[in-house]
């Protein structure tokens, strides 16, 4: 087991569109496990390739209080979506910002677990919000992209600023 290194906007690495998986295998699977170790570790509640600089698609989610509902995300897929919900969200990769973000109330979603069988699920409310948070992520997409240009460039130089503090 191993804590990954978490890559942090704007860098471009960020942008990356994630690769179908082919085969799920061992060293998926001791990769999914370094992921869950570096969700937890960070505090976060998902955590997608893209952020470790692995570029597959793949994601691993846990919504709840006491780290009891672990969920893989292999290849996933949004079959439905209804109603919309606006949540403010934050970011792994965007450390310290928040901000509100309007998506879809409730998905269906199919993907494969880590033994590579697939399986579909109903999801609503904070997981359905993570879902869709987490697979913008595979398609290069951050939260702060539904922002306006100005709130973007505020965000900008907010984490700018932090990271000057944070070096000085
Ligand atoms: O830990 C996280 N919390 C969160 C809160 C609201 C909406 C989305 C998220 S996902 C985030 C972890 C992360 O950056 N995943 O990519
Ligand atoms: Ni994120």
């Amino acid at each position: 087991m191993a804590l990954l290194e978490i890559i942090e906007f704007p860098d471009p690495r960020l942008r990356n569109k994630a690769a179908t998986i082919e085969r799920v295998d061992d060293e998926l699977r001791a990769l999914i496990d370094d992921m869950f170790e570096t969700m937890y570790d960070a505090p976060g509640i998902g955590l997608a390739a893209t952020q470790v600089n692995v570029h597959r698609r793949f994601m691993v989610i846990d919504v709840s209080e006491d780290k009891s509902e672990p969920r893989v995300f292999i290849n996933p897929e949004i079959l439905t979506r209804e109603g919309k919900q606006v949540c403010q969200e934050g970011c792994l990769s965007v450390p310290g910002i928040y901000a509100d973000v309007t998506r879809a109330e409730r998905i269906r979603v199919r993907a494969q677990d880590r033994n590579g069988e697939a399986y579909e699920i109903d999801a609503d409310g904070l997981l359905a919000v993570c879902i869709q948070h987490e697979m913008d992520h595979l398609d290069g997409k951050l939260f702060v992209d539904y922002l306006s240009p100005l709130k973007r460039q505020m965000v900008k130089k907010k984490l700018d600023k932090q990271r000057r503090v944070a070096a000085a």
